[in-house]
C-alpha cells in the first residue's frame, strides 16, 4: 500500500465527542512510551505527523489521522506513574467509550516493548478486547533492542502470557525502519475485507 495522504485530523479529549461516522479506523493503543507515536510517524512517512513522547498532553486524548481513504487513531497512552504518587492511571475510560463507540473500528493493533512482559493494564485491554469481540492484534516494539534470537524468545514468552497465538503478533521497529510492509499489508488486507461486509 502507498501512502498518499497523512493529516493530523482532530483530537478528541472527552466520549461525547468522539467521531461517529463510517470512515473505517485502525486504533492504536499500549502504555506510554511504548513507541506508539513514533509508529506513526514511521507507518505514515511523516516524521512530525504524531508527536512523539516531548508533548505528554497529546497522550490523554484521542488523536485522528487522515491517512488515504481511512483514518489511524492514536488512543491515549496507560500506565502512567503519577509525578509524586505510587499509583498508576487506570487506562483511560477514553479508551474504552473509543472502543464501544466507533462505528467504524476495523482492527485495534495493541502495543507493548518487545523487551517486557506484559503490564496487568496490558493484560486486562486484551481482555476487554476479547470481550466485546473486537478484533485486535498486538504490535511489538523497538525490536532494534534484541538480537533476533531474544525477540523470538521473548515473542514466544509474551504470547504465553497472554494466552495468544504467534500470529497474532507483528514487530516492529520505528527506529530501525522494520515492520513497515507487513503492518500496511495487514492494514490493506482488513480494509478491503471490511468494506466488503458493509
Ligand atoms: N530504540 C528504539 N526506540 C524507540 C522506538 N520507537 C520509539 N522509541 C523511543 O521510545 C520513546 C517513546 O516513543 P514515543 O513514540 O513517544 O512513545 P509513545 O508514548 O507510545 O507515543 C522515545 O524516546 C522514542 O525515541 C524504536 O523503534 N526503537
Ligand atoms: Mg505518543
Amino acid at each position: 500500500m502507498n501512502i498518499s495522504k497523512a493529516e493530523y485530523l482532530i483530537s478528541v479529549a472527552n466520549s461525547k465527542d468522539l467521531l461517529k461516522d463510517n470512515v473505517p479506523e485502525f486504533a492504536f493503543v499500549g502504555r506510554s512510551n511504548v513507541g506508539k507515536s513514533s509508529l506513526l510517524n514511521y507507518l505514515t512517512g511523516k516524521k512530525e505527523l504524531a508527536k512523539t513522547s516531548s508533548t505528554p498532553g497529546k497522550t490523554r486524548l484521542v488523536n485522528y489521522f487522515d491517512v488515504n481513504d481511512f483514518r489511524l487513531v492514536d488512543l491515549p497512552g496507560y500506565g502512567f506513574a503519577r509525578v509524586g504518587k505510587s499509583q498508576k492511571d487506570v487506562w483511560s475510560s477514553l479508551i474504552g467509550d473509543y472502543l464501544l463507540s466507533s462505528k467504524s473500528l476495523v482492527l485495534t493493533f495493541l502495543l507493548l516493548d518487545c523487551r517486557h512482559l506484559p503490564s496487568e493494564q496490558d493484560k486486562q485491554m486484551i481482555q476487554y478486547m476479547m470481550h466485546y469481540n473486537l478484533p485486535f492484534m498486538v504490535i511489538v516494539t523497538k525490536i532494534d533492542k534484541l538480537s533476533k534470537q531474544a525477540l523470538n524468545l521473548n515473542i514466544k514468552k509474551i504470547a504465553a502470557a497472554l494466552k495468544l497465538r504467534e500470529e497474532m503478533f507483528v514487530a516492529v521497529s520505528s527506529q530501525a525502519k522494520l515492520g513497515r510492509e507487513k503492518l500496511l499489508n495487514i492494514i490493506e488486507t482488513r480494509l478491503s475485507l471490511f468494506e466488503n461486509k458493509e
